[in-house]
């Protein structure tokens, strides 16, 4: 080791900070190289979302980390709430629970739904927020993680008269970092000063 110059330790430096530096280029400049198509079979779900007032809702409805499809109906007529949870290879396993009263609230006019995990529990649950009138409480269908949901139907105070103003948009996000999704209401019209916030407890 005595015999090491001075060169080798100066090169032996240059290298390897400009493979480190290459490697950390290419950390920065990933990319993708295209894409993997599949196209697998969706069972009965693929009729049930042709239903007219079916709306589709993406979340971690079973906390695998893996994004699946649920379908709320926004029309009537239905008493469930289908999830299509996804496989990680492009297949996909349908469930299809009931959401008790949660299926009458959502055909409620000027009903909105919002997705987030509301409880912290790592599952992507569905919210109810009326911005019509009439309801002083925010339902929300806790998804358990295996297809089924608990409804919950808390009161949310003056936030419920809030949502009904004009121009007001309903936004989700964790907005106190504890690990539960909340809602906020931003008004697009002019006339407030604020921006109401509510915090699941
Ligand atoms: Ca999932
Ligand atoms: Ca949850």
């Amino acid at each position: 080791m005595s015999q090491i110059s001075y060169g080798k330790v100066v090169l032996s430096f240059f290298l390897n900070t400009t493979i480190i530096g290459a490697m950390a280029n290419v950390a920065v400049a990933q990319n993708i190289n295209g894409f993997n198509i599949t196209n697998y079979g969706i069972g009965d779900f693929a009729g049930w979302a042709t239903v007219g007032g079916v709306i589709p809702l993406t979340g971690d409805f079973n906390k695998d980390g893996r994004t699946d499809v649920a379908l709320l109906n926004q029309s009537s007529g239905w008493t469930t709430m289908p999830v299509a949870f996804a496989q990680g290879n492009g297949t996909w396993q349908i469930t299809n629970y009931s959401i008790g009263d949660f299926a009458g609230w959502a055909t409620v006019g000027g009903v909105s739904p919002l997705t987030g995990d509301f409880n912290k529990d790592g599952r992507t649950d569905v919210a109810l927020l009326n911005q019509s009138s009439g309801w002083t409480t925010m339902p929300v269908a806790f998804a358990q993680g295996n297809g089924t949901w608990q409804i919950t139907n808390y009161s949310i105070g003056d936030f419920a008269g809030w949502a009904t103003v004009d121009g007001v948009s309903p936004l989700t996000g964790d907005f106190n970092k504890d690990g539960r999704t909340d809602v906020v209401l931003l008004r697009q019209n002019s006339g407030w000063t604020t921006m109401p916030v509510a915090f699941p407890k």
